[in-house]
């Protein structure tokens, strides 16, 4: 069963575990055509059935998430030691005043300062390879990050036209894929769900370009918080081994491991777009009564409860009414269809955006059109075959859904085995991206 389970509880922190695999919650009836308020035509076009996965039948969702609260206590006696230091770390950006515990590293090269536009350039120019980050860069590029976080109320303004993005968990690949088809991140407008790192190979690729990107166009690139940027999730899930892996010293790794989770920590937790959408990493809370609860919620937030936990964890699922417990994750609430509705009413939007979950196609309905659920890493796993999508909210509020194609499936099996006979190093595919996709067609939201 998908899991996610604290150190104690789990595997060791292998992001390929089998044992994170499929789990049939699903997102509702999303293929379902002829709803009113919204029309789907973006799997019409031929192109999209031909490249339809095999493999993978009807509305499957995974549910790779299980919490992991039990192991928490030496976690959080950890956090909150940290958060004692924290105030002294709201100093400038770069440290001059060496207020942050982590500019011993920057310290040993004062004279160096990030360019930050060099560093963008560089990712963006390269397309999706494996980049070299000096730590001191590292350190600065998180200092401006929670600058630039710590402006934000938990709940943030966005402005169409605006793209949304699920779930991207390291697969730098895709998330240049979606840059090549839906703008280029200094032009086009882009909220991301949160999910950034674990699992996939690039987590600090997709991480760092992502941080760099907020604090340079900050109109224009907003980050919110996932249950992978927690740190008792991301220690066993893949970010930790990678950080290690690539920082071979202890103290470096740990040092920068610890400041990205202190950024994550700062990050906001939902977004409204124009008022009327509502757009987070999990779901609904029987604990949102009012768009001010987020609001109100204090960061920085180093352990999740209550709603700040459900926005990040919960799941809609058919069947159910109300909300109930989450038994597949073991935290937070899974929500039916009565309760979108009720809910929607209540805080006076049009519909909810939120990722957190496997979608075949990349993107799902549920409750009759008023909760999509959208995933963009493409062949999330290696026996899943799920395309990537984006949502994209145009200025009258309609929706259209970028899919990215998951089309090198066959191939790759086969090379694969090739590789494995000859013994080949890895080498990533990922540098094929191209926007071999196709932009799906108009989806009419309703009012
Ligand atoms: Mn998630």
């Amino acid at each position: 069963m998908p899991s996610e389970r604290p150190p104690n509880g789990g595997a060791g922190g292998e992001k390929t575990d089998k044992s994170s695999l499929p789990a049939p919650a699903v997102p509702g009836k999303s293929k379902k055509d002829g709803d009113k308020s919204v029309k789907d035509g973006s799997k019409k076009d031929g192109k999209d059935n031909k490249e339809k996965p095999k493999s993978v039948k009807g509305e499957k969702a995974v549910t790779p998430d299980k919490a992991a609260d039990k192991d928490k206590s030496k976690e959080e006696k950890k956090d909150e030691k940290k958060e004692d230091k924290k105030e002294e770390a709201k100093s400038t950006p770069e440290g001059k005043s060496g207020k942050s515990k982590f500019n011993e590293t920057s310290k040993k090269e004062p004279e160096k300062k990030l360019q930050l536009k060099e560093l963008i350039r560089k990712h963006l120019l390269s397309g999706s390879v494996r980049m070299e980050y000096e730590l001191w860069e590292l350190h600065q590029l998180l200092d401006l990050a929670k600058v630039s976080m710590q402006k934000k109320s938990t709940l943030i303004d966005v402005r169409t036209p605006v793209n949304i993005c699920g779930d991207i968990h390291g697969q730098y690949g895709d998330l240049m894929r979606i840059f090549n088809s839906c703008g280029m991140p200094f032009k086009a407008r882009y909220l991301f769900l949160g999910d950034y790192v674990d699992r996939g190979r690039h987590s600090l690729e997709v991480i760092v370009l992502l941080l760099a990107c907020q604090i340079q166009f900050p109109n224009n690139i907003f980050l919110l918080r996932g249950n992978h940027e927690l740190p008792n999730i991301n220690r066993v899930y893949g970010f930790h081994a990678e950080l290690r892996t690539r920082y071979r010293s202890i103290l470096d790794s740990k040092q920068l491991y610890d400041h990205f989770n202190e950024i994550f920590s700062e990050m906001p937790l939902a977004a409204i777009v124009e008022g009327k959408i509502l757009c987070m990493h999990g779901g609904l809370s029987p604990e949102l009564n009012h768009l001010d609860d987020i609001r109100k919620i204090k960061r920085p937030l180093m352990i999740v409860r209550g709603l700040a936990q459900d926005l990040l964890w919960a799941d809609p699922e058919s069947g159910v009414k109300g909300f109930q417990p989450n038994k597949i994750r073991a935290v937070s609430h899974v929500f039916g269809e009565d309760a979108v509705q009720s809910k929607i009413k209540q805080l006076g939007i049009d519909m909810v955006i939120r990722a957190h979950q496997v979608v075949e196609f990349g993107y799902a309905f549920f409750a009759n059109r008023t909760l999509v659920t959208v995933f963009s890493a493409a062949r999330y796993h290696e026996d899943l075959c799920n395309f990537a999508a984006v949502v994209q909210v145009d200025d009258r509020l309609e929706l259209a859904f970028m899919q990215l194609k998951p089309s090198e499936f066959d191939q790759q099996k086969k090379e694969k085995i090739v590789a494995t006979m000859d013994c080949d190093e890895e080498n990533d595919d990922d540098t094929q991206a191209s926007n071999n996709n196709t932009a799906g067609g108009k989806e009419e939201e309703k009012k």
